[in-house]
């Protein structure tokens, strides 16, 4: 992505995910704006969107965070929400028998006394693969991985959700399915 697309990304990151109020926009409860009403909104607080814009950074997004409706009017982040105004109803799916939580070494000592919680946003995110875990934990600091035990949680009667771009999503991680994985 150009360093415009990544500027505009965080931009739809920061409305559709967080602060739709701070350019006075409405999302639903399944996280939709009106394409329109986001490009009139961020026109007034100084950003200039148009629709080849917005098209061209959902379209190469890397982590594909958002997407259009079928008709093309509207616009959602697909998961990673904090705003209280969504409530995306995603269907419960079994989970690989094992994903994977990044995070970084100085929240170890917290995650293992009272398990992985969902803190601003509406869940826990796990990934299926170790590399994406790694640089999601990078963001934050020196990388830890945690295995999470997705089958065990499963049968305990713990509900997954998988968003649309693959994240995997559940309320929270109790200390009993969490283990450290060897550091890389
Ligand atoms: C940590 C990115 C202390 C947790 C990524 C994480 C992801 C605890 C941080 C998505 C804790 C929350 C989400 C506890 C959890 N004590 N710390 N009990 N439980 N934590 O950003 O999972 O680029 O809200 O380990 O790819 O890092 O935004 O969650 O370090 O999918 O699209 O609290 O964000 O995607 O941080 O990342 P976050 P996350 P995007």
């Amino acid at each position: 992505m150009s360093d415009h697309h990544t500027r505009t990304s965080k931009f739809l990151s920061y409305v559709l995910r967080h602060e739709p109020q701070s350019i006075g926009l409405t999302l639903d409860s399944e996280g939709w704006a009106d394409l329109d009403a986001l490009i009139d909104g961020a026109r007034a607080s100084g950003q200039q969107l148009d629709r080849a814009l917005i098209h061209a950074v959902v379209a190469g997004n890397d982590k594909k965070r958002f997407a259009l409706s079928d008709d093309g009017k509207r616009i959602r982040a697909v998961q990673g929400h904090s705003t209280q105004a969504v409530a995306i109803a995603y269907e419960a799916r079994t989970p690989p028998a094992m994903l994977y939580h990044g995070t970084a070494t100085r929240f170890l000592a917290s995650i293992l006394a009272e398990g992985l919680r969902p803190g601003q946003r509406h869940h826990v995110h796990l990934s299926e693969n170790l590399a994406t875990a790694t640089e999601v934990g990078r963001r934050y600091g020196e990388p830890v991985i945690l295995g999470v035990d997705a089958d065990a949680m499963h049968a305990h009667g713990f509900a997954f959700f998988q968003a649309d771009n693959g994240v995997w999503l559940t309320e929270q991680v109790p200390v009993a399915f969490l283990h450290r994985l060897p550091d890389a």
